[in-house]
């Protein structure tokens, strides 16, 4: 007989796993407080895009093996995959989380394995998940299994990612772990590692730190090259030549729902992280950056027109979680500009409306390039240039083609480069 297993939070990672598992021989139920969500999964439709993700769906569905409901179902193994966002004072919110693990607990039973996936700050397994499941009267380890196995995989590529990719295992016992490894063995490619959840929570925190450190220090170098005169972009390439040197590339700040928040995870049980918290600063300042090479391109126009293109946090999704686009757009409109804004993948936004490419740039002062997607290569700027008012590129990427948008007329910054 198939093992069942219950997935809690059908989204950018537990709909994929909860997908894996059913085409490799489990019984799954997706479990999702939002209604709307949970009828449109079985209405065979999926609200974000994930390049493979709908196909494994549907043959999850049809297979009879994935069904989504709003409902815990008891299972032998549950997988938690639910948000941890970040509060006001930059901590862990864990509500989801122990949302989760209080279902859990309403339905657990002897034998059970419980697995958390979601993000989470150090500890939670040990100090949040177990007292709540032991309410039951049943005991860690003796009576039930626990685990972290934190995602890892990047999104726009989730689906290679997650069988491709190594795991981290950290269970509260070796059975835990063990047993956690049984199940994702059935679809992960990539080595499983063993450890303890406190060691686990930390290690996963620990690599989207070091993205986020490695990017600020990207930002810092971008800032200084603009003062010294030179192109930070070729700089980081010839530095990168180094057998040991690997930077990042600097951009308009950090987006998302991982790196922008996890490093706050980290620091906020700790008095001795300077570097961390000094990088997210770093990071968390780059729009304003953005405006003030805005500002020094605009300094005559009273009251300009913007064009910002992309809100999506990073190139060819259609997340704009934690974007800088948003603080991009604040600001600009604090300082009395009116913004207009399009993104090819992004439908609706919370803190912005979105218009066609076309309007975005009537009687535009500036275009504003703030995400990267191969779809603004297509914009061939002697087209638009009729419809603009005053012909200013601020490339915070270094993405388009410099010497296109001269020949048509534009004038270019390119934030991190002090050479033009
Ligand atoms: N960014 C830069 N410069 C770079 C790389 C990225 O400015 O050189 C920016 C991006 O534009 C974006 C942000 O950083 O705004 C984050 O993008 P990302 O592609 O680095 O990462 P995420 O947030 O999409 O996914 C990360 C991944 N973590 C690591 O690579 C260590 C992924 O593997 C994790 O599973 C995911 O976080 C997560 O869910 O934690």
């Amino acid at each position: 007989m198939k093992q069942t297993v219950c997935v809690l939070g059908l989204g950018y990672m537990g709909l994929p796993t909860a997908s894996l598992l059913a085409n490799n021989n489990f019984e799954v139920t997706g479990v999702d407080v939002n209604e709307k969500k949970v009828n449109s999964i079985n209405n065979r439709e999926i609200t974000f895009d994930e390049p493979g993700l709908k196909e494994l769906v549907l043959k999850a569905i049809d297979s009879g093996s994935f069904k989504a409901q709003t409902n815990i179902a008891p299972a032998d193994i549950f997988i938690i995959a639910v948000p941890t966002p970040f509060t006001e004072d930059k901590k862990a919110d864990l509500s989801f989380v122990k949302m989760a693990t209080e279902m859990i607990a309403g339905v657990i039973k002897k034998g059970n394995l419980v697995i958390l996936e979601s993000t989470v700050s150090p500890n939670t397994c040990t100090k949040i998940m177990v007292p709540i499941l032991e309410k039951t009267g049943l005991k860690a380890g003796a009576d039930f299994l626990l685990s972290h196995c934190p995602e890892r995989a990047i999104p726009g590529n989730t689906m290679y990612e997650l069988v491709h990719n190594d795991r981290i295992i950290g269970g509260i016992d070796t059975k835990s772990a063990q047993q956690t490894e049984k199940i994702y063995k059935t679809f992960v490619l990539g080595k499983i590692y063993l450890t303890d959840t406190t060691t686990a929570e930390t290690v996963k925190l620990m690599e989207n730190t070091f993205r986020d450190v490695n990017i600020a220090l990207a930002n810092e170098f971008a800032q200084i090259a603009e003062e010294i005169g030179i192109d930070s972009w070729e700089a980081i390439e010839l530095a990168n030549k180094h057998p040991r040197v690997n930077i990042l590339k600097p951009g308009p700040g950090v987006g998302g729902h991982c790196i922008a928040i996890d490093p706050w995870f980290l620091t906020e049980a700790s008095t001795k992280s300077n570097l961390i918290k000094t990088a997210r600063n770093i990071n968390d300042a780059m729009p304003s950056h953005v405006i003030e090479l805005a500002k020094e391109m605009l300094k005559d126009k009273e009251k300009p027109k913007i064009t910002i293109l992309g809100v999506a946090y990073k190139a060819n999704v259609d997340d704009a979680r934690e974007t800088p686009a948003s603080e991009i757009i604040k600001e600009a409109e604090n300082l009395g500009w009116e913004v207009a804004v399009t993104d090819p993948f992004v439908k609706n936004s919370e803190f912005t409306d979105l218009v066609s490419l076309e309007e975005s740039l009537e009687n535009s002062d500036c275009v504003i390039l703030v995400t990267n997607h191969d779809k603004f290569l297509e914009i061939n700027p002697t087209d638009i240039k009729n419809k603009m008012k005053t012909l200013n590129l601020i490339d915070t990427r270094n993405f388009l083609d410099h010497g296109e948008w001269k020949s048509a007329g534009f004038k270019i910054k390119v934030l991190g480069n002090g050479k033009v």
